[in-house]
């Protein structure tokens, strides 16, 4: 390139280059570093406007802190675009999220600079905890910790748990509150009305501003302040912030709010903070999306909006033929409305994902009996039970991979009691670019361990519909989940009339004569094209889609094993404890024989990339069936 049209972010190849420039060109880097996130992301898609929000608050904490020895830890980890660009991944940013390019969120394989892996959210407070703790315990000096996290994440009760430890451990620990309220919709709840107060209140800056003046301190914590500060610090609490202040009440020292977008401010209250040891909490004010017009304007439509025209922001529409059909997400979010039209009992349930899982249609037209509880997973489920118990009935929506988070309260609120709680489990299966921490592959193997739960997958979108339907049903009396993957199926015309689906039946969609495909889920898509496939080459293969993981469909699987000795089950999930493993379990109890092989997901973490790409990569697409067939067939 050029020496006159290189940036300053071109010379940027680690954090020390940045601390070589002069404060006064920090605005500059801002300025590089946002439209180069801009440009690479308009063409290879991702999480564009969190990243946008912290470019001055990325820049300030590389200027300030000496990572990777001083450890800085990202809440969820997709606003870390700017944090990878300015740690010797500008050059390798645009394979980002792409297969076998570097990851979307923070890895710990992946730079020195990623402190900790993450792509869920609410866990910086803790792992930073850990990590100052250890540094105390090893004596390090002078090594200091930041989490950052967003008032999103903020809602998440690990991060309660985590502040609550901090400030009585009194750990030497910076967590940085990211203000922009905003979640990927709209913040809800308590803590966001707090935050909003807090920010906007005049009495408490007012107040809060005049004792600053009062200890001689105009616009950093200057000199004189800090060692008010450290003489002080009793007094100082007492007087100023513990009142009526949720973070001092867990023991940290508040600071703030500040605007997060004048990266100059910001290095000076940061380098202040470095000197003052102990729990405290700075709460910077952000805006998401923070340059690019669009983005501002729609953040939820821009969090990761796909493909955009850099100047105008047009969003470009995906022009995959899968497109044509619509989203299984769209398909629930219509029917969550439709049901509940109909049976004035359904309520409906989501942590923080309503634009994700389209329950936000149902938010729209029936806002006293759908809610966003935040990024709380734990408490939608407990939160579901308790409705159930006064005879509601819960659609209680979370993405599989994040329901993890919430498996004690599906066994003890809602199993042991056998409440009528109806799960559906979104971007269940492999989920793409998102990788190993959003894969929704442990559903399958977690749900059919449970007693009393019913466990179902849906082909196509008229299934799930169905599903829906008959979940919410009187005779249901026991929790039913319901897990369909991310993306379209196959069925644009899916909205027929709703039909009762038998509990535990599953369906013959193809007969043949040596070998048995038994599949579960959007999995007997990809069964079906191979089975036209194979036919061409005069290979029959029969073709179950079971439907119920839980309870199996005993009479089908005893006929199939009956005139089967060769059989292949497939599933978007892990195979460990999974939908094979239960066929392989029906097997031996009834002491039948046959070779099965499972094809899924094998026993390790399938990193990001496309969904073909994976699909491919675990052998579960079209192609991958195909060539298991002609593979058992031989044998
Ligand atoms: C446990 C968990 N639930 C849900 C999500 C999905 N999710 C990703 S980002 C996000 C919003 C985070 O909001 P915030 O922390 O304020 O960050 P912002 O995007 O506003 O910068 C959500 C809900 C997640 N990553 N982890």
């Amino acid at each position: 390139m050029d020496e006159a049209q290189r940036t300053l972010l071109d010379n940027i190849d680690s954090p020390e280059d940045l601390k070589k420039l002069d404060i006064r060109k920090l605005p500059e880097v801002c300025n590089d570093l946002r439209k180069f996130i801009i440009d690479v992301l308009s063409i290879n898609p991702g999480h564009l406007g969190a990243s946008l929000g912290v470019v001055e608050l990325t820049t300030a904490l590389h200027y300030v802190y000496n990572a990777p020895y001083d450890q800085l830890v990202w809440d969820v980890g997709h606003q870390a675009y700017g944090h990878k660009i300015l740690t010797g991944r500008r050059e390798i940013f645009d394979t980002n999220r792409k297969f076998k390019g570097i990851s979307g969120f923070p890895k710990r394989g992946e730079s020195d600079f990623d402190s900790f892996g993450v792509g869920h959210a609410s866990t910086s407070i803790s792992a930073a905890l850990g990590m100052a703790v250890a540094s105390a315990l090893k004596n390090e000096k002078n090594r200091k910790v930041v989490a950052v996290i967003g008032d999103g994440a903020m809602t998440g009760g690990m991060a309660f748990e985590a502040l609550n430890n901090a400030g009585a451990n009194k750990a030497d620990l910076l967590v940085i509150l990211n203000d922009n309220n905003m979640a990927i919709d709209p913040n809800v709840g308590g803590i966001n009305e707090y935050l909003l107060n807090i920010s906007k209140s005049n009495t408490y800056n007012r107040f809060k501003k005049d004792v600053w003046e009062g200890l001689g301190k105009l616009d950093t914590f200057g000199r004189k302040t800090r060692a008010f500060l450290q003489k002080n610090q009793h007094a100082l609490k007492n007087m100023l912030l513990k009142q009526n202040n949720l973070f001092e009440a867990f023991d940290f020292r508040y600071f703030g709010p500040v605007d997060g977008h004048d990266v100059v401010y910001l290095t000076k209250v940061l380098n202040d903070l470095k000197n003052i040891e102990g729990p405290k909490l700075l709460h910077v004010i952000t805006q998401k999306g923070k340059g690019f017009k669009q983005a501002e304007i729609n953040q939820t439509k821009y969090h990761a909006p796909g493909i955009f025209d850099k100047e105008t922001g047009e969003i470009y529409k995906s022009k995959s033929v899968e497109a044509k059909a619509p989203k299984f997400q769209n398909v629930f979010g219509e029917t969550l409305v439709e049901l509940a039209e109909l049976n004035e009992k359904i309520v409906g349930i989501t942590p923080a994902m309503p634009s994700g899982c389209s329950m936000n249609l149902m938010i729209k037209k029936m806002p006293d009996r759908a809610f966003d509880v935040g990024i709380a997973e734990q408490h939608a489920v407990t939160f579901s039970a308790g409705l159930a118990t006064q005879g509601m009935i819960p659609f209680c929506n979370i993405y599989s991979t994040f329901m993890q988070r919430a498996y004690d309260q599906v066994v003890h609120d809602v199993a042991i009691q056998k409440l009528h709680v109806v799960f559906c489990l979104d971007r269940g299966g492999l989920v793409g670019e998102d990788g190993p921490t959003h894969h929704g592959v442990f559903d399958i193997a977690y749900m059919r361990s449970i007693p009393n739960m019913i466990v179902s997958a849906p082909m196509d979108e008229i299934d799930l519909r169905n599903l829906m339907y008959t979940a919410q049903l009187e005779d249901i009396k026991q929790p039913f989940s319901i897990r369909y993957p991310r993306g379209a199926g196959n069925k644009p015309d899916w909205k027929k009339p709703f039909e009762k689906i038998k509990i535990g039946k599953g369906r013959k969609l193809s007969e043949g004569k040596d070998i048995a495909l038994l599949t579960i889920g959007k999995s007997g898509i990809f069964a079906q094209e191979a089975v036209k496939i194979l036919n061409e080459k005069q290979i029959e293969v029969a073709h179950y889609d079971l439907r119920f993981v839980k309870p199996l469909d005993t009479e089908l699987l005893f006929d199939v094993f009956k005139k089967h000795k060769k059989i292949i089950t497939i599933e978007d999930g892990a195979i460990q404890g999974g939908f094979g493993s239960a066929i392989l379990e029906f097997m031996a109890q009834n002491a039948l024989s046959a070779s099965v092989k499972i094809l899924g997901v094998p026993d390790k973490f399938i990193e990001h990339g496309s969904l073909e790409d994976l699909y491919s990569e675990c052998g579960i697409d079209t192609e991958g069936i195909v060539a298991s067939v002609l593979n058992v067939a031989e044998k």
